[in-house]
């Protein structure tokens, strides 16, 4: 019996990242037909609509959103759709989390969205470690200085699932935050 992270894996592969693996085609502000996902997930996993539904509900980080009978991924795309999301004030302060091996570079060149549309920041410090927990090695957070980047012109557009994001962050409005002191 495939497990709940694993539907959900192929969900987030598909409906991110490689729509073709399941013969899907997102439209262009990333929705696609759920009844039809449905039967490509059936015909894979053996799993029915209504598990599919339990798991789109369950989702720890909600990350897919249903509207009628559609569906697409809240955020993290790297094929290129329009989620139609509107500027949004963001709080004072934002956190990203990442790896020791990756500040180097972030400190020099800022943070730059990589394969996604955007660079992702959370609004708390403990998700932001959980999102460098993700990868193997030291984990780092970072402390974005949302307000002055929002008093300077940057956009901040915050997902159908709480995540904000940022075309880029430069090194200027970056910190490296020390855990056990801001716990
Ligand atoms: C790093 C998960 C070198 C960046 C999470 C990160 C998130 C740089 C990696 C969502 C860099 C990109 C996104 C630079 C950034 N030089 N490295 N200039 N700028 N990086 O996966 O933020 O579970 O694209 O720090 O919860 O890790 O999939 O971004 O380590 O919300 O729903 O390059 O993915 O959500 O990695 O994660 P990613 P992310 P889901």
């Amino acid at each position: 019996m495939p497990n709940d992270t694993q539907i959900s894996k192929f969900m987030s592969l598909v409906l991110r990242h490689a729509p073709q693996e399941a013969g899907l085609v997102l439209d262009e502000n990333g929705w696609t037909d759920f009844t039809r996902l449905c039967e490509v997930i059936r015909e894979r996993f053996g799993v029915s609509a209504d598990e599919v539904l339990r798991i789109v509900d369950e989702c720890p980080k909600k990350r897919f959103t249903i509207d009628e009978n559609r569906i697409r991924a809240a955020q993290g795309h790297s094929v290129e759709v329009d989620l139609e999301l509107r500027p949004s004030a963001p709080p004072d302060i934002l956190f990203h989390g990442t790896k020791e091996r990756f500040l180097a570079a972030i400190l020099k060149e800022g943070l730059t969205r990589q394969a996604r549309h955007h660079v992702h920041l959370s609004s708390d410090i403990a998700t932001a470690t959980k999102v460098a927990e993700r990868r193997k090695g030291d984990d780092v957070v970072l402390k974005i200085d949302a307000k002055a980047m929002a008093a300077g012109g940057f956009l901040f557009f915050l997902s159908e699932n709480g995540v904000w994001l940022t075309n880029a962050v430069p090194p200027e409005f970056l910190s490296k935050i020390d855990q056990e002191a801001e716990a």
